[in-house]
């Protein structure tokens, strides 16, 4: 027998397994949003938010529910887009950026990182020879972290759901990094102006892949199709991959494992790195030379040149 809308009857368009709920289109939409306002709530972050916007599903996701929620709520929400020069893949993410911030009136604001930097994050890998994946982590975090503190936005949102944490435990775990565990994936960082350090909050945190994706194709959010072409050979994707067996077994299993490492950390509670300030560009950073790592690449990048 087809599945029913556990609020209204009408048949249902999905049923969410790890709560056991079935949703019509319209429950679905309200569901979704409901989640994002929660943990906005929860944390009390309200005002202008730059919402960083890649162009994939989570991102424009979050970006449009936002928008709607700001006719509710008291936040701002500005699309931040960093063009990171990957050729094609870079070009279409900021031209669909680009034209879904003015059609939802959105401010956008664009940063492009060979204009700004003078290199391309294909360039910095090639001088480099790190991992694509953690080169491009390094230089978007910095980036988002100064440019949000420049433009004086408190907190900074970011389309992380449920599978990117859980799948960043789960490759911790496997790998024996102790440290990543206990230090953990957070929904919610407290902003730490006073060392340069903006808030992030990820509002989609226990949301997943396939809800952001069906509230995207809902809403007819453009998304871009094309995958990032470093995507494939990041490793964390091959771990993820590993949650369709697990979720099989055991559909809350997800939350589960990221609810009860966060328990653990919390638990353990280690003593949280001090900051100092990088003495190349000022922003925050732990390392014991006070060099940060995105000064640390680039310094590399500009002398193997
Ligand atoms: S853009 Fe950058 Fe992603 Fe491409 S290089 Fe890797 S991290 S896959 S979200
Ligand atoms: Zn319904
Ligand atoms: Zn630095």
């Amino acid at each position: 027998m087809p599945r029913r809308c556990k609020y209204c009857g009408k048949p249902a368009i999905i049923h969410l397994r790890y709560a056991n709920l079935s949703l019509c289109e319209e429950h679905f939409k309200q569901y979704y949003e409901n989640r994002i306002r929660k943990i906005l709530e929860k944390h009390k972050v309200r005002g202008d938010i730059l919402v960083a916007v890649s162009g994939g599903k989570d991102s424009m996701s979050l970006l449009y529910a936002l928008k709607r929620l700001s006719l509710m709520m008291d936040i701002n929400p500005y699309a931040f887009h960093i063009n990171l020069g990957i050729g094609e893949y870079s070009e279409m993410s900021e031209s669909i950026v680009r034209s879904f911030s003015r059609d939802i009136r959105i401010t956008l604001i664009l940063y492009n990182i060979k204009e700004e930097l003078g290199f391309t994050i294909p360039e910095i890998v090639m001088s480099t020879k790190r991992p694509p994946c953690a080169v491009c982590g390094i230089i978007k975090r910095w980036i988002i972290n100064k440019v949000a503190y420049e433009s004086g936005f408190e907190y900074v949102a970011t389309g992380h759901n449920i599978d990117d944490a859980s799948t960043y435990f789960l490759k911790a775990l496997m790998t024996q990094d102790i440290y990543s565990i206990l230090r953990g994936q957070h929904e919610f960082l407290q902003p730490k102006m006073e060392v340069r350090l903006v808030g992030r909050i990820r509002p989609q945190f226990y949301l997943s892949e396939r809800e952001n994706m069906l509230y995207a194709q809902l809403n007819n959010i453009p998304v871009v199709e094309r995958p990032c072409p470093y995507s494939a050979s990041a490793p964390i994707h091959r771990y993820k991959a590993a949650w369709d067996t697990l979720l099989d077994i055991n559909p809350i299993s997800q939350i589960n494992l990221t609810r009860t490492l966060l328990r653990l950390g919390r638990m353990i509670n280690i003593k949280e790195p001090e900051l100092r300030a990088c003495k190349i560009c000022g922003y925050p950073t732990e390392s014991r030379d006070s060099i940060c790592a995105f000064c640390r690449l680039l310094r590399k990048t500009t002398t193997n040149r």
